[in-house]
């Protein structure tokens, strides 16, 4: 699938890009900045399947794991459950418990994407597909304007269980999953994505560094206490730690700040985000977002999921 003459699109003299308006129209927001099997080439059958298939209805195919990544799975999966109990806000810890109570989430089970999408549709109505590695930021922000979530489905190498450079499962179901299941936190990843549509290449990457400092590596504060949200430090057990102790910054959230600070994807945060409460946070980003400038409005229409672009007056 191609888009490259349309990338760019021309109405009076503003040019912007190219975006999904319907969910269907994800199959073409699949592009790649990173694989995780370089044997694998993006033209092979099985990638053109987990490109298309999605949105014809069918299930989420079972993956089948082998001992050795179901034991990275257990270390991974013990070691951080324990510390979700003082470090996690309490809408993850909620979610845990019903995912493992519905989900097949536990130490010796890796989760099935199907049984977990069908879980976050019916709580907030987010779906997952799966998708073969790190996708670029517009695309992959595009996805979460229609709610949908484009999650790995593979596994960290054995060799280093608690560290994975790249998006795997395990950040994506311990990480992201359960704070996808709150109201509040799915309407603001909603939002993110909603931003991100025909959105210039400054604002594209604004809007990213935006979702680092709170989709992936966010502090709330909760009863007078501060707790993670983030899904890249509530699937570290190392950054976990660390976020919570008093070594690193920590910070107000602010998305004009936030938006611009540059980030650490090698190494630990020595800055964080602390956000008074997920509404706050929504709210100070719905004024952000009024004062990114694009020659058009969308609205999301839920009957349809389809976004309705109108034309700024
Ligand atoms: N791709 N598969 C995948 N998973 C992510 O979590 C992800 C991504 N691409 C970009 C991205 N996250 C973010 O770093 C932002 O750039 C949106
Ligand atoms: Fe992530």
């Amino acid at each position: 699938i191609k888009r490259n003459a349309e990338d760019v699109k021309t109405t009076k003299e503003v040019k912007f890009h190219w975006f999904p308006k319907k969910i269907a129209d994800l199959d073409r927001c699949h592009h790649l900045v990173t694989k995780f099997d370089p044997d694998l080439d993006q033209d092979h059958p099985v990638n053109e399947y987990v490109h298309l298939f999605v949105f014809s209805g069918q299930p989420i195919p079972q993956m089948e794991y082998t001992e050795d990544e179901i034991d990275t799975w257990r270390q991974v999966y013990g070691t951080l459950r324990d510390l979700y109990t003082t470090h996690a806000c309490k809408e993850h810890l909620e979610a845990f418990r019903l995912l493992e109570r519905h989900c097949g989430y536990s130490p010796d089970n890796i989760p099935q994407l199907e049984d977990v999408s069908r879980f976050l549709k019916e709580r907030t109505g987010f779906q997952l597909r799966p998708v073969a590695g790190l996708l670029s930021a517009r695309d992959f922000l595009a996805s979460l304007a229609f709610r949908v979530f484009q999650c790995t489905q593979y596994i960290r190498h054995a060799s280093s269980p608690m560290h994975s450079p790249e998006p795997d499962c395990v950040h994506e179901l311990l990480g992201h999953v359960p704070m996808l299941a709150d109201r509040t936190f799915a309407q603001f990843s909603q939002n993110l994505g909603l931003a991100s549509l025909g959105a210039s290449d400054a604002d594209i990457e604004k809007l990213s560094t935006l979702y680092w400092f709170t989709v992936e590596y966010g502090l709330c504060k909760q009863n007078g206490e501060v707790k993670a949200y983030g899904a890249g430090l509530l699937s570290s057990y190392g950054e976990l730690v660390h976020c919570l102790s008093d070594e690193p910054e920590t910070r107000e959230f602010d998305p004009e700040a936030a938006a611009i600070q540059p980030y650490q994807d090698q190494t630990y945060q020595p800055v964080y985000f602390v956000s008074e409460s997920f509404s706050d946070a929504k709210e100070k980003f719905r004024s952000y977002v009024a004062g990114i400038k694009r020659p058009f409005s969308v609205r999301f229409d839920p009957y349809t999921c389809s976004v309705e672009v109108l034309d700024n007056p």
